[in-house]
């Protein structure tokens, strides 16, 4: 993997009917709605990443979740090239509470309220299926104005083994 492609996590919040997004306040994304995630740390495990995040975005420790799906995301930003490989986790239990941070501002939205039109232009092709269940694996490739030129998504049977 050359050294402009991360390996990232990300993780969505559920509770029954609801799902909590939380609007990146800086950086990369912000302006959208999304879950908390960042940067795996190197000796960091993937699964204590998601966890460290989450703490530090939006305030809670997940405490029951599974991986739901691998995204490869690459674009172009400025003339440079960037990736993320994607780790994305539904969690469904967690300690604390929601807080907003410096990074991050959380809500809560119904299922048939999630605010597509103001996330990555992507998140509305795979995230409906990851709430229905499925676990995906996912390529998509973005033009500099982050629009989608190429795309792949793949359903799997198991993401929980090998899915580095
Ligand atoms: O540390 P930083 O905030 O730069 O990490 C990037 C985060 O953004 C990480 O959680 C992965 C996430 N992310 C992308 N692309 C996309 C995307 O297309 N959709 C969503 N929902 N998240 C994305 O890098």
């Amino acid at each position: 993997m050359s050294d402009n492609v991360k390996v990232c996590t990300l993780v969505l919040l559920r509770h029954g009917n609801e799902i909590c997004l939380a609007m990146k306040k800086r950086g990369f994304g912000a302006g959208r709605w999304n879950g908390a995630g960042g940067k795996v740390e190197p000796g960091e495990t993937i699964e204590a990443a998601m966890i460290r995040e989450c703490q530090e975005e939006i305030g809670v420790t997940p405490t029951r979740y599974h991986k739901a799906a691998i995204h490869d995301f690459r674009g172009i930003k400025n003339g440079e090239k960037w990736g993320n490989i994607g780790h994305t986790f539904i969690c469904d239990a967690w300690d604390g509470e929601l807080t907003e941070t410096e990074e991050m501002a959380p809500r809560w939205f119904t299922l048939d309220a999630i605010p597509y039109d103001d996330m990555w232009p992507d998140d509305r092709l795979w995230l409906p299926r990851l709430l229905k269940g499925e676990l995906l694996r996912t390529a998509f490739r973005f033009d500099d104005q982050d629009q989608i030129i190429n795309m792949e998504i793949t359903p799997i049977d198991n993401l929980d083994s090998g899915g580095q």
